[in-house]
């Protein structure tokens, strides 16, 4: 028997099966009219470089921010990245005008590649990086030396670090680190979008699951002087979204909604980073009891890719055209 070849919308691809994915992407865009770059924005503890694609036409003078597979185990958030990177190349290379006509897209599609091969070929519920733990010295906050491996990257950003729902034991699930910021993925997208001296409109980060579209903050149950703007504009995302299958999302703050939780991704960019639209989007399945689906939780079955990525993209263009006029 001949083996199927695996493909970005049938399959969760490996790391290396994303690497090359995204050089095609690239290429089959016209490299002479700059519509698209590949780059990486730093390198993991198993020297894996973390790859980022930008997608948007040459008036594009506005810039979004999205990623994916911050935790290992989620599966559907990468294949939901690739799933738009292909869309929007599709739209970039075509004449008409559009979002990208105003907004360059970077994606960083898996932003934990040491995590996620890990949970793909040795422990499927695998959720931190895979940096040592065995190596800390009084530099820390905390002198940990333990032989667990791994930090929540989700909780090692250093805004209101360790405040809540963070865990200083190494072998935890949600271990924050030693320190803010300790880690290389962490500091990557930290320094991405520092260094960018370009204004950000909006970040969204993509995990699973849950079915929530969520905005800061995650370290506190108080809401963010803008959150009614926050609110309204994942309304509309998330109701463009429904309109495709379907498809229920909650909204609120990622503390009242789920768990007073710190270190998150958004909370440092919206806090630290200064970028006014942010959000969590928790992705398929739905975590209710009721639904028929919420049983597959991490595991998720790749037939999901489709309908994922479709509504997805349908929403997440809906956001971005909101804010066209804002
Ligand atoms: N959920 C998120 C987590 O990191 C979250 C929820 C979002 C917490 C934003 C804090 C801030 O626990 C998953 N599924 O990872
Ligand atoms: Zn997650």
């Amino acid at each position: 028997i001949k083996d199927r070849i695996p493909h970005h919308l049938t399959d969760y691809l490996t790391y290396e099966q994303i690497v090359q994915f995204l050089n095609k992407q690239h290429n089959r865009s016209p490299s002479s009219k700059n519509f698209t770059s590949l780059f990486s924005i730093g390198n993991t503890y198993e020297n894996r470089s973390i790859w980022t694609i930008r997608i948007g036409k040459p008036s594009a003078r506005r810039n979004i921010l999205m990623d994916c597979g911050i935790h290992a185990r989620e599966f559907i958030s990468p294949a939901t990245c690739l799933y738009m990177i292909d869309k929007l190349i599709d739209e970039v290379n075509n004449r008409k005008v559009s979002i990208l006509s105003i907004f360059n897209i970077y994606i960083i599609p898996l932003l934990n590649p040491d995590g996620y091969e890990y949970a793909q070929t040795e422990r499927r519920m695998w959720r931190k990086n895979r940096s040592p733990n065995n190596n800390n010295n009084n530099y820390y906050y905390y002198n940990t030396n333990s032989n667990c491996m791994g930090v929540d990257l989700n909780r090692n950003f250093g805004y209101h670090w360790m405040e809540n729902g963070a865990s200083t034991n190494p072998c935890s699930e949600t271990y924050a680190g030693p320190k803010p910021d300790s880690e290389l993925e962490t500091q990557s997208l930290q320094k991405f979008i520092k260094k960018s001296s370009q204004h950000w409109d909006a970040y969204l980060t993509f995990h699973s699951y849950g079915q929530y579209w969520i905005y800061p903050w995650g370290f506190a149950l108080y809401m963010p002087d803008d959150y009614i703007e926050l609110k309204n504009k994942a309304q509309i995302g998330s109701e463009a979204l429904k309109r495709v299958n379907g498809t229920l999302y909650k909204i609120g703050s990622a503390a009242n909604l789920l768990y007073e939780s710190a270190g998150g991704s958004d909370d440092w960019a919206k806090g630290v980073g200064k970028i006014k639209y942010v959000y969590t989007v928790e992705l398929r399945p739905s975590d209710d009891m009721n639904d028929a689906h919420a049983h597959f939780a991490f595991m998720l079955p790749s037939t999901f890719i489709e309908p994922v990525g479709q509504e997805t993209y349908v929403g997440v263009k809906e956001f971005l055209r909101s804010l066209i006029t804002s």
